[in-house]
């Protein structure tokens, strides 16, 4: 059985975690799998937006526990286990994680490698990793620390405890919270609206926040000028203001 379900709707892909039995937990066949199937797609210009979601009950609940017990020190390091989620990260279309259910130690650093989190409200986001004598190695004290500051992600990662859709909201972990059933089709909706834009302004957009992340003031206002210079390299641009001009809408062609 495949763990990775593919499914594509014009300019959007829809990849889906399919390990219902472990409740989507993250083993590197699904991490493999993933990337084979995501990586072709990250370089076709037909393809605008990625949407990555688990099931109602789990996006996913961490990494796989059993597939980690029994390894050693050299074990982990040797193979640089889970390195190769350095490779989800560095996919350049934009992703949207939509989760519901749980969305555990690496589900819940699989959502914050995504661009933007939409969830139901039955979604629980947590890094439990305290409790089983280690502490999250893929994110979630950076990405975590960042998106929702150093006390609220302390409180999380120290005491492992879940939190719920809304505090997740409040937080600024998530940006939108959708009923359950509505969760993957307005998601994808949006990811439509995306996927509409001009690609290299899109991959120029989220280079660009995510400097915000990274540099000091003065060195990320720079590179987001720099960038909006060169998007003035693209016929993207000149169709985008004249459409405007002229009061239509834009026919982008990704270039
Ligand atoms: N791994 C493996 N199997 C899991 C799993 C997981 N993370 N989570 C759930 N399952 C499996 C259960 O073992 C069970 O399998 P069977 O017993 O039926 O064979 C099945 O899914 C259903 O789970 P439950 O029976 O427990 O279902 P409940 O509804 O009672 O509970 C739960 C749901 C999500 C609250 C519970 O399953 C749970 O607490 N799961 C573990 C959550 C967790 O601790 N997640 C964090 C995992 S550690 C690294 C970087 C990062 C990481 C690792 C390495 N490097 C860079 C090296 C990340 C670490 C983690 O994510």
């Amino acid at each position: 059985m495949s763990n990775i379900i593919i499914e594509r709707e014009g300019a959007v892909v829809i990849a889906r975690l399919n390990r219902p039995k472990a409740l989507n937990a993250l083993n590197t066949s699904l991490l493999d799998e993933l990337l084979e199937k995501l990586q072709p797609l990250d370089n076709d210009p037909t393809v605008g937006c990625f949407v990555i979601t688990g099931s109602e009950r789990a996006f996913a609940a961490g990494a796989d526990i059993k597939e980690m017990e029994q390894k050693s020190y050299l074990d982990m390091f040797q193979e640089d286990f889970f390195g190769a989620w350095e490779a989800f990260t560095a996919l350049r279309t934009p992703k949207i994680a939509a989760v519901s259910g749980y969305a555990l130690g690496g589900g819940c650093e699989l959502s914050m490698m995504c661009d933007i989190i939409y969830a139901s409200e039955s979604a629980k986001f947590a890094q439990p990793e305290i409790k089983l004598g280690v502490i999250p190695g893929i994110g979630g004290t950076q990405r975590l620390t960042k998106l929702i500051g150093k006390v609220k992600a302390l409180d999380l990662i120290l005491t492992g405890r879940m939190m719920n859709a809304q505090e997740a909201l409040q937080a600024g972990l998530v940006a939108r919270i959708f009923p359950k059933e509505e969760l993957l089709d307005r998601t994808i909706e949006i990811a439509h609206q995306i996927a509409s834009y001009s690609k290299p302004s899109l991959i120029a957009a989220v280079e660009a926040v995510d400097r915000a992340l990274e540099l000091g003031l003065r060195e990320g206002l720079l590179f987001e000028r720099r960038v909006f210079h060169a998007l003035f390299a693209t016929k993207d641009q000149k169709e985008g203001m004249k459409a405007f001009i002229e009061k239509r809408q834009p026919a982008f062609v990704g270039g």
